[in-house]
């Protein structure tokens, strides 16, 4: 049954994350602070624009690492009528994978760490001529309050590789990933008096890609793949989004 599987071991509670003895604790900050360092990175420099549609535009790095593609991929979009908590709420619950996810057959929950991070096992559909590709990892979401002057109010969610007793890789080749979603919410100050509403909110997403096929896998089909599947993505997670939290409160 897919829901008990995905609340496998839940926390009950909704206030308790990750704690400093945690075994995860250290590796999740760590990454979480790569991915803030690299908002500001300049794109025009080091980075290959491969796909612009309207307020999206997607870049990449090549890089090849003893023949595998591992090429970057960075890309930066502006959706009106969404918050980055929302955003990042339908990214990292597994809940709602399966209804925007079109690169997955399957992804279940492997262990809950914390109320914010969790460990998933997700098959990745067969790229055909290669073999089919599997990945582990944890997702983490966190909140970063800005501060007055300097860093905006920020929403972050981090997919990152790891190893499970539970879950060895026998199956697939597995896939080495480190995957972030940065978001920042502008908020338009409406009249006096009057509420926000959705048309008075944009969300700046900062999603970042690091993946390691794993295993040998043709160069120029991968890189096809990533051009035509990173924007799709973006497209189409965004206006499941908007679908899913238009007619809800703001979530701010
Ligand atoms: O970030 C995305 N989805 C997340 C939630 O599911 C998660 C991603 C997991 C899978 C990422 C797979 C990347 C592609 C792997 C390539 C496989 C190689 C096949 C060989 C081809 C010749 O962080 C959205 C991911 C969108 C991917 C386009």
């Amino acid at each position: 049954n897919k829901r008990a599987a995905i609340n496998k071991d839940k926390p009950s509670s909704t206030h308790i994350s990750l704690s400093p003895e945690h075994k995860y604790f250290t590796e999740v900050n760590q990454i979480v602070s790569h991915h803030l360092n690299q908002i500001n990175d300049n794109l025009e420099e080091n980075w290959t624009c491969i796909a612009e549609d309207g307020e999206l535009k997607v870049y990449k790095k090549e890089l090849e690492e003893d023949g595998i593609v591992i090429d970057p991929l960075k890309a930066i979009h502006v959706v009106k009528g969404i918050t980055g908590h929302e955003v990042c709420k339908y990214f990292w619950d597994i809940e709602y994978r399966m209804e925007w996810e079109a690169t997955l057959d399957s992804s279940e929950v492997i262990e809950w760490l914390s109320d914010d991070t969790f460990v998933s096992h997700n098959v990745i559909k067969r790229v055909w001529p290669a073999s089919q590709r599997d990945a582990l990892f944890w997702s983490h979401i966190q909140h970063i309050a800005g501060d007055q002057d300097e860093d905006p109010d920020r929403w972050i969610v981090v997919n990152y590789s790891t190893e499970h007793d539970e879950c060895p890789s026998t199956k697939y080749v597995r896939v080495f990933m480190n995957v972030g979603m940065v978001c920042e919410t502008l908020i338009k100050p409406p009249a006096d008096g009057c509420q926000i509403s959705r048309d008075d909110i944009t969300c700046k997403i900062i999603y970042t890609a690091e993946v390691n096929p794993g295993g040998w896998a043709p160069a120029s089909v991968l890189r096809a793949v990533y051009k035509r599947e990173y924007p799709k993505f973006l497209k189409r997670f965004t206006s499941y989004v908007k679908t899913k939290t238009s007619n809800l409160d703001i979530l701010l």
